[in-house]
């Protein structure tokens, strides 16, 4: 939390272009920021956070759960989007409508007015918990963008360029903050640094990330 967290948004001097195709707007979920975190946390109560194993065995710090006609699954075998969840056999919680009419009005501010989500990946964050840079490949659907919306305490996402090794410039996301990447963006590497202790009024000592996609 800081003394901007509570200042009034929405303006063109929020958007900030942090690489060709990948867009941070500043704020743009503090106004709804009440009534998205409820929607996140009623897929919560329908599909409980947990931590996933990679499919390399390693169990990982943040906990995760998924919404969405389709939704992202990580086995041995690899990483996969199915239509159902492996572990119950049912479908996937909906998007909740308000969830989704931000994601496709913030896709369209950062300069992808097609954008439709069929998939939203909500992860917990503790503090201490991090998560490793990495590409999001699995979408069959690379021209869509996606869309990450940050709730609760701030964090350090690092956004690099298409290579592994390449450098990465740093980022503080506070609450409300949106990073859109797609275009040439699309498969940039990013990651978020360990999260560090505090609380936040609305969302407590966590923070909450929601990533839209398309996966086609
Ligand atoms: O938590 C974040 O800011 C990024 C999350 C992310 O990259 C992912 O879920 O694939
Ligand atoms: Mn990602």
């Amino acid at each position: 939390m800081d003394l901007f967290d509570n200042l009034p948004l929405a303006s063109e001097d929020l958007r900030t272009a942090i690489a060709p195709g990948a867009v941070l707007l500043r704020g743009l979920g503090r106004a709804d920021d009440a009534q998205m975190l409820a929607a996140a946390e009623s897929v919560i109560a329908q599909l409980p956070l947990r931590h996933l194993q990679t499919p390399g065995g390693h169990t990982m710090s943040i906990q995760t759960t998924r919404c969405g006609s389709m939704g992202w699954v990580s086995e041995p075998g690899g990483y996969r989007y199915a239509p159902r969840n492996p572990g119950t056999r049912q479908p996937w919680p909906d998007i909740p409508p308000c969830l989704h009419d931000f994601a496709v009005r913030a896709a369209a501010q950062a300069g992808y007015p097609d954008f439709v989500p069929d998939s939203c990946l909500i992860n917990q964050y503790l503090p201490g918990n991090k998560l490793g840079l990495h590409q999001d490949r699995d979408e069959r659907d690379l021209r869509a963008p996606v869309v990450s919306l940050s709730l609760g305490l701030p964090a350090t996402f690092l956004f690099g360029g298409l290579q592994r090794t390449g450098q990465t410039q740093r980022y503080r996301l506070a609450h409300g903050d949106v990073v859109v990447w797609g275009g040439p963006a699309r498969l940039a590497f990013h990651g978020v640094l360990p999260v560090a202790d505090g609380h936040h009024p609305l969302v407590g000592r966590r923070r909450i990330n929601l990533t839209f996609r398309k996966v086609g």
